[in-house]
């Protein structure tokens, strides 16, 4: 059903997409309206935690099943609304009791167990700052993350804490608190157990107090040069995360979503948690890695109705066969999309011809915080193709003027692709970095740092990345991090990071390295530095492959050329090398 300027009712066996005329939508649509169906009261109040869970108590649904929690070990837990309310009220009485108040961050290190869910919507009802931090990140992204947001709390496990936190306590001087999901604090000062305060929390809070604009969301995320920078999200996002899980994901009541991603990753929250919850769906969670049998049983046995998850899983499933898939009905399934890297045609007609439906891409960025750009249901499915704006959105391709501001390219060119600003969900900044932030604008548009193509239709189509940073099995990854790393080891005089295309991870990280003088290059040594990166970042960002290189390629100012390192990498001629020189980001 449409958006009519009330709020929207789609119901479950509606054969219509939710989002069935984009077109009218496009013209009458306005966030401001959208925005006037949420709140609580008086309505100049928003709370991301209040819409997800405490409305639809209000609305009946105290009942329903919110959160449908599957362990690796074949655990089951559930939750319903009402139980999310009371839960999520405890955990923000928790936090009050710590003294945390409006804008300090609660950062979480955690696999996908249920209370990092409650963390969340305790941080939002408390009207804290909810920062995850992914649980595969080895000790320095950690540190590094945790120093930045001046987390004055931490949820995590007894064994994360032990592997990659306490031998860090004495380089986090902003941490008050652990909170151990699994155990009580021992006799260690600033360490208590996560349950024992919330069995001993009281179950009722006053309504919310956050206003639309207050800061409600903290993701790290990579850029080309320095360390990663924290995107800063308000409570008014929720709008646009609500509306766009209805529009580009046809989210309805009762349905039974599952989203693939991994809420240490903007995706795993805003589709993870804020979009599921606000449409009133039963969100699955499983804490297991990828299994393609698991995976095929969890759509079958859930009778999931919305899959979302993204290309390097779909390549996986493709790998595996039709095996694993044997014996599974997986007739409930409704709708499928993608997110994160290109999704190849090859994969959306895999899906047509082995699911029965195509996999519908959807494209956007933890800046903008929602989907801007997708196939919706009701739109025809060109395989490749990013999909088209949703209602609220208008995307061009420009390119920057190197006098300031920005020019529209005509169809077919290919250019930055760039978003009419504002909508609810954009970023509000970058944590300390005034200076960065603004530079993803020009004119009212802001910058999205991809190069895209549009055609004559309104699709978009995506090209690559304006930059260095790397989307490695969805992962975006910067380089800094990663070569940073790699310089302390005392071998090591250079380093740089490319990613090289792959078959199943989009790309892999690759390192190039010179040694200092008195190294030489062995095989023992290139094993020796990909280990000592590893222990430090963790396997997702750590480099996969390492080769040595007498000298690297740098400009004048002696900044180290990725793009040449990548030229060379897929044996480009010299011809193409000296036309890649000139790139503005290299010099
Ligand atoms: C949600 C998320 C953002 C970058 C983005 C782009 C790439 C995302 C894509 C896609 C091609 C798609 N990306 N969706 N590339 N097709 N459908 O992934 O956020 O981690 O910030 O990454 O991911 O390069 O700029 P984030």
């Amino acid at each position: 059903m449409a958006w009519t300027g009330m709020r929207i009712a789609p119901t479950l066996g509606d054969p219509a997409p939710n989002l069935v005329d984009a077109e009218r939508l496009r013209t009458s649509f306005s966030w401001a309206h959208a925005r006037a169906e949420l709140g609580t009261p008086p309505g100049d109040r928003l709370n991301i935690a209040w819409e997800a869970v405490d409305r639809q108590v209000q609305e009946g649904r105290g009942d329903v099943i919110a959160l449908r929690w599957l362990g690796k070990n074949d655990e089951r837990q559930e939750f319903s609304y009402a139980e999310l309310a009371r839960l999520s009220n405890r955990f923000a009485n928790v936090l009050e009791g710590f003294g945390i108040e409006r804008a300090d961050r609660v950062c979480v290190l955690a696999g996908r167990i249920p209370e990092l869910y409650l963390t969340a919507l305790g941080c939002w009802k408390a009207g804290a700052v909810f920062c995850p931090l992914f649980s595969a990140f080895g000790p320095e992204p950690v540190r590094v993350r945790l120093n930045n947001s001046q987390a004055r709390l931490l949820v995590t496990t007894r064994l994360l804490y032990e592997r990659k936190i306490r031998a860090l306590r004495s380089q986090l001087p902003h941490l008050e608190q652990v909170l151990l999901t699994d155990g009580d604090g021992g006799d260690e000062p600033g360490v208590q157990s996560f349950h024992s305060l919330l069995a001993a929390a009281a179950d009722h809070r006053p309504l919310p107090t956050t206003g639309p604009g207050d800061a409600a969301l903290l993701h790290f995320t990579s850029g080309t040069t320095g360390a990663s920078k924290g995107a800063i999200h308000a409570h008014e996002a929720v709008v646009a995360h609500r509306l766009t899980g209805c529009w580009a994901l046809d989210l309805r009541p009762g349905d039974i979503y599952w989203c693939t991603a991994d809420p240490g990753w903007v995706t795993g929250v805003s589709y993870g948690i804020i979009a599921p919850l606000t449409n009133a769906v039963t969100l699955v969670v499983d804490e297991a890695e990828f299994d393609a049998r698991r995976w095929y049983a969890t759509l079958a046995q859930e009778r999931v109705s919305v899959w979302y998850t993204a290309p390097t899983a779909i390549r996986m499933l493709m790998k595996a066969g039709p095996t694993p898939l044997h014996g599974h009905d997986l007739s409930t399934l409704r709708f499928m999309a993608s997110v994160g890297e290109p999704l190849n045609p090859e994969a959306v007609l895999w899906g047509q011809e082995t699911l029965g439906q195509p996999f519908h891409d959807t494209w956007w960025q933890t800046e903008t915080g929602a989907i801007m750009i997708a196939n919706y249901r009701s739109l025809e499915v060109r395989p490749g193709s990013m999909g088209r704006p949703l209602p609220g959105i208008e995307a061009a391709i420009v390119r920057r003027r190197p006098t300031g501001g920005v020019e529209r390219l005509a169809n077919g060119k290919e250019g930055e692709l760039a978003l009419r600003i504002p909508w609810p969900s954009l970023f509000r900044g970058y944590l300390d970095d005034e200076e960065r932030y603004r530079s993803c604008f020009a004119d009212d548009w802001y910058l999205s740092g991809d190069l895209a193509t549009q055609d004559d239709d309104g699709y978009f189509w995506f090209v690559g990345r304006a930059d260095d940073v790397i989307k490695t099995a969805g992962h975006l990854i910067g380089p800094f991090e990663v070569e940073n790393v790699l310089m302390e080891h005392p071998a090591v005089a250079e380093a740089g990071m490319i990613g090289k295309p792959d078959e199943f991870a989009g790309n892999i990280i690759k390192a190039f390295v010179a040694l200092k003088p008195g190294y030489a290059a062995s095989d023992a040594l290139r094993k020796e530095l990909i280990g000592f990166a590893r222990t430090r970042l963790g396997p997702a960002v750590a480099p996969r492959e390492l080769e040595f290189m007498a000298d690297l390629p740098k400009t004048r100012s002696g900044k180290i050329m990725r793009r040449l390192l990548r030229a060379r990498e897929l044996g480009q001629p010299l011809d193409d090398l000296s036309t890649l020189m000139e790139k503005p980001s290299e010099s």
